[in-house]
């Protein structure tokens, strides 16, 4: 099967790109390589050092004899991504390419606009490709769980039964979202789910957690496919940074009381889920939806469970709850269910058995490499 990969430069679609090309998928990568363009501009980047899409490619290819097939360009811009799809003419679209940091697209006037273009626009474009000249192909769109925010009842995978005044609806779960990132989300669900609707397009729209790790059994081979590490206080996630955070003596910033909870996935289930999602396609004009985590956690959870690791390998950390630079919840009910992956034969790694292998011994091995100056937050969500 023909998989294009857009965003594939990036921390997920390098270690989904590597996966299904691992497992004889015929796969291209499109990026627009603009995640290293905006690190550069707000001067931050990975812990890990990442080489260059091309020689990533070509590593690959002398280690495997696998070839990966690269576009380099915008998805805004219709033109380029036509005639990439034209090109490659994929069977599945596996959609990662969007601006993904909440913090950014936070920062001001002009980086909200750019998140919600950059991501509604690109998708919306990817929609009418397939419309035009793809009809059969497969969407496999990255949401966020996110999306549904931290309502007091259960959070079902897409759609909710309700009963008003006496009649019944299924309906797509209420959304509640937490920046202008998190609504670009929301807003791309209805688009897809519209599409699909009116064209007859398949598509999965799969609402992922929070992933961490940086191994798979691919990105693991050679230091030249090794992913990215973000724990800068734009595109770090909480996790990411209170292990750069361990390795480097900071206390932990736990924002507020800590009592935020939210899913949790690790990057080797990641890639298990795009390969399901993709062999066991929506139905033409499906508009389907996956929960995509396997834990729940809240990060006072998680600073613990840093603390624990730490300290098996000699490592004092301790924890400083500053105050929370986003208007969010601390303390509040989180249930999600997550059974469509599951019972496709998902079999979920845990994050109290990789911490230490896929998060903290990289956080230790490259501690010299960490700017201190992006420890704290710089991006509040109020005026
Ligand atoms: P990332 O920033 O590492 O990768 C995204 C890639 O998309 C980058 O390489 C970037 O250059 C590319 N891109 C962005 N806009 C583009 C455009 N207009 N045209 C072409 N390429 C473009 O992000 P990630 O962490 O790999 O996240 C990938 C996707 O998964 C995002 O849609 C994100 O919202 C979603 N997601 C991520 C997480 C997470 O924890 N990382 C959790 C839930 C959902
Ligand atoms: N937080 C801290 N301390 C920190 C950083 C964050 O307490 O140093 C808190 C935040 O206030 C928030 C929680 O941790 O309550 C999660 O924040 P995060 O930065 O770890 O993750 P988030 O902003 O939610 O975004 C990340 C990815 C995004 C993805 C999302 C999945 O960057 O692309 O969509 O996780 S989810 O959270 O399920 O929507």
């Amino acid at each position: 099967m023909k998989v294009l990969v857009i965003g594939g430069d990036g921390y997920c679609g390098w270690a989904t790109a590597l996966h299904l090309s691992n497992r004889g998928y015929d796969v291209a990568i499109l990026d627009s390589l603009a995640r290293r363009h905006w690190d550069d501009k707000l001067g931050v980047g990975t812990l890990t050092p990442i080489a260059p899409i091309q020689k990533r490619i070509q590593r690959w290819y002398e280690l495997t004899g696998k070839k990966i097939e690269l576009f380099i360009g915008d998805i805004t811009n219709y033109d380029f991504l036509i005639k990439s799809f034209r090109k490659f003419e994929p069977e599945s679209i596996v959609h990662f390419g969007e601006q993904r940091s909440a913090p950014y697209s936070m920062i001001d006037r002009e980086h909200s606009v750019f998140t919600q273009v950059n991501n509604v626009v690109g998708t919306l474009n990817i929609l009418y490709a397939i419309r035009d000249e793809f009809p059969d192909s497969h969407l496999v769109k990255l949401g966020t769980m996110g999306e549904y925010g931290t309502p007091n009842i259960d959070i079902e995978e897409g759609y909710i039964e309700i009963e008003h005044n006496g009649r019944k609806d299924v309906l797509p779960y209420p959304k509640q979202p937490g920046s202008f990132y998190h609504l670009s989300k929301v807003h791309d669900s209805h688009n897809i789910h519209f599409a699909c609707q009116i064209w007859g397009i398949p598509a999965t729209d799969l609402n992922q957690g929070v992933v961490y790790g940086v191994l798979t059994e691919e990105t693991g081979m050679d230091e030249l496919l090794i992913n990215r590490l973000d724990y800068d206080g734009v595109f770090g996630t909480a996790l990411n940074r209170f292990c750069i955070q361990a390795a480097t003596g900071h206390p932990l910033t736990v924002y507020g009381k800590g009592g935020q909870t939210r899913a949790f996935l690790d990057i080797r289930d990641t890639v298990r889920c795009m390969e399901l999602a993709i062999t066991n396609p929506a139905n033409e004009g499906e508009f389907r939806v996956f929960n995509q985590f396997t834990e729940l956690f809240s990060i006072n959870d998680l600073a613990h469970m840093v603390q624990k690791a730490g300290d098996t390998i000699g490592l004092k950390i301790a924890v400083d709850n500053i105050e929370n630079p986003r208007v969010e919840l601390e303390e509040h009910y989180f249930n999600a269910k997550n059974t469509n992956l599951l019972d496709l034969g998902l079999q979920p790694h845990y994050l109290s058995d990789s911490l230490l292998d896929s998060l903290l011994n990289f956080a230790t091995k490259y501690k010299d490499r960490v700017d201190a100056q992006q420890i704290l937050p710089t991006v509040s969500w109020r005026r």
